[in-house]
């Protein structure tokens, strides 16, 4: 029911696409970079028809899956020779971070001995976290195997104290307790291999070796052992694979296919042979994409464990970020870092756990679920729906307790608020198709509350236009514009700290005339604060007009980081539908980039 609606999604879902990445933007030096990093991730699928296989089951039904990255850099934890290393803990290795020779770093297993590894804790920690499979790297970009390698001796049986292979006793936990099971494998880079990508030149003879050396001495031979010894697998997640040859890509993805017909590849096994789409490392789009797809996230900063990193994400901003990304059609898999001993740091543990009681009171929100018919959150939350039941997760409560769901038609059967194993009906009312559920004075506690909508007739109808709220902020993205005339649009990434991403669909490069449009409908006509969120340099001076003719102009200052600042008040004199609109009049122009708008009821 999921696929089949996805399916119908997939042509317009490119057109979308093609209108988000026009492919003559001009490519500045940072985009190089971005262009390239594309291509580690590897983004594009070829096919479909995976979506309505078998196979794609546990992928398109479950939703919500543990990542997990532990190696070698876990024993270092973000540390060499006393010193941190701030950033994504597993690339300590690069010369960007503690430059470590490979000859030195491999040296490290022999004192890497994780006795508080407990495959069972974990397995049921990614179950009672309401999560249905786990991933977990088998072997990073430090070519270090997690797993017990006839291939290479640089592997956790032969090379650490600890002698075990872990991965054998998580297969089998998952499996007893019903969880799916798959393999991260890094086949394109590999620091420690001769001919491996960034790894050495030359091998241990000192005779140069090729990317085919280590290819076929030791990914694919490797490869086929994690797909031998570990029985059915559901997953082999391979990353950034950079420019492989498609050949010996295809020779890898026909070893899985052969030994583990039913396991899942990701995108980023390279050249259009994933069977679902990978999104860049933590994003989560804005809107709703066709097709399988997966958002990656981790559960604080870095991937793998660093001593310091205990940024963890809260359980309400986990909640949002899972139901989000089921709400815009993809699952989410969502990363834990254990340490040196093998133990998952407990606050991000301890959270995880009060997910889980939040999924398994709400399993509807998550499991099986379809996308938001509206194609992108509203202010107050997100819409998740199974066949024409609403579920509306709501992460912010106006002051007035009053939810609107814009251009609705169905009528409503019932709506009510799922609390403490009691249901509460809410009343509704209809006015002009927008749509309003009122909450009771005192409602329900919980970190997201939810409100089941059953609705009239066979689907659910929804007119996708953007609309303008009375009683919260409406943030407008420059994904949801209508229109981006004489300026350029296009997605950017860049690095908080380092290989922590962040991604944002901008407009810059500002020609004479440039302007972005929204289309909106007014519920209440008013006054509107105009807030804007923009980078830059030096003061702006922006316009913004309405399609009534009424216009405000004023300058704001400019910072090299994205901030938001107040333009002035709006009027929207009728309700209905109008556009607003957005022009840089002095300043920068190039450098000017605006993110988004946000109207907010005075
Ligand atoms: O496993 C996690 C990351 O280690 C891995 N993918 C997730 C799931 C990943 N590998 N590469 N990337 C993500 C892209 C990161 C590239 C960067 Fe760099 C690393 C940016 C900064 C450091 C390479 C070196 C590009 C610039 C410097």
């Amino acid at each position: 029911m999921k696929n089949a609606k996805r399916l119908n999604h997939i042509l317009i879902g490119f057109f979308i696409f093609s209108f988000l990445f026009p492919l003559n933007a001009q490519i500045t030096k940072d985009e190089i970079k971005e262009k390239s990093m594309d291509e580690m991730w590897g983004q594009e699928i070829s096919s479909s028809t995976v979506l309505l296989s078998e196979r794609a089951k546990l992928f398109d039904q479950s939703n919500f899956g543990m990542f997990i990255h532990w190696g070698l850099f876990s024993n270092l934890g973000g540390k060499w020779k006393d010193k941190t290393y701030y950033g994504i803990g597993e690339w300590i290795m690069n010369p960007r971070m503690a430059d470590i020779p490979p000859q030195e770093y491999m040296k490290t297993a022999s004192s890497f001995n994780p006795t508080e590894f407990d495959a069972k804790k974990i397995a049921q920690l990614a179950k009672d976290a309401g999560m249905k499979y786990i991933i977990i790297t088998s072997k990073h970009h430090e070519g270090f195997a997690m797993f017990d390698s006839k291939v290479s001796s640089f592997d956790i049986v032969d090379a650490t104290p600890f002698g075990r292979d872990p991965m054998k006793e998580l297969a089998k936990a998952c499996d007893e307790l019903g969880l799916g099971f798959g393999f991260y494998y890094s086949h394109n880079q590999d620091w420690t291999a001769p001919g491996g990508t960034r790894g050495p030149k030359v091998d241990n003879e000192g005779k140069t070796a090729s990317f085919e050396d280590y290819f076929y001495s030791k990914c694919l031979p490797q490869v086929k052992e994690i797909c031998t010894n570990y029985g059915e697998i559901d997953f082999v997640w391979f990353d950034t694979p950079g420019d492989m040859d498609k050949k010996l890509v295809v020779e890898l993805v026909d070893v899985v296919r052969t030994l583990q017909p039913k396991a899942m590849l990701c995108s980023r096994v390279g050249h259009g042979l994933g069977d679902y789409s990978s999104k860049g490392d933590m994003e989560v789009p804005l809107l709703n994409m066709p097709g399988l797809w997966e958002t990656c996230d981790t559960n604080n900063d870095s991937w793998s464990y660093a001593w310091y990193d205990n940024n963890f994400k809260s359980p309400k901003e986990i909640l949002k970020r899972l139901i989000s990304t089921v709400a815009r059609g993809g699952t989410y898999l969502f990363n834990v870092g254990p340490n040196n001993k093998g133990a998952i740091p407990e606050i991000g543990a301890s959270f995880l756990k009060d997910v889980g009681n939040w999924i398994g009171k709400y399993p509807d929100v998550i499991y099986n679920a379809g996308s938001s018919p509206w194609g992108f959150a509203l202010p107050w939350g997100d819409v998740t729906t199974q066949g024409n039941n609403l579920y509306l997760s709501i992460f912010d409560l106006p002051s007035d307790g009053l939810i609107h769901l814009p251009k609705l038609s169905n009528k409503i059967k019932s709506a009510q608020l799922l609390t403490d194993g009691k249901q509460i009906t809410l009343e509704t009312d209809k006015n002009k198709n927008w749509t309003t559920i009122k909450f009771p004075p005192i409602y329900s506690k919980e970190l997201v509350s939810v409100v089941k909508v059953v609705l009239e007739g066979e689907e659910v109808k929804v007119e996708k236009t953007l609309a303008l709220y009375p009683n919260m902020p409406t943030k407008m993205h420059i994904d949801h514009a209508t229109k981006v005339d004489n300026a350029e649009q296009k997605s950017i990434r860049w690095m908080e700290k380092f290989g922590e991403w962040k991604h944002v669909n901008q407009v810059s490069n500002w020609q004479e005339n440039g302007s972005v449009e929204w289309e909106v409908d007014v519920k209440t006509p008013g006054l509107y604060y105009v807030l804007l969120n923009y980078k830059g340099n030096g003061r702006l001076v922006w316009n913004v007009s309405t399609s009534e003719n009424e216009m405000i102009q004023n300058q704001q200052a400019a910072t090299e980081k994205y901030a938001t600042y107040p333009i002035g008040i709006i009027e929207f004199k009728k309700s209905g539908k109008q556009t607003i609109s957005v022009s840089l009049v002095d300043g920068n122009k190039y450098s000017s980039s605006l993110n988004s708008i946000t109207l907010k009821p005075i």
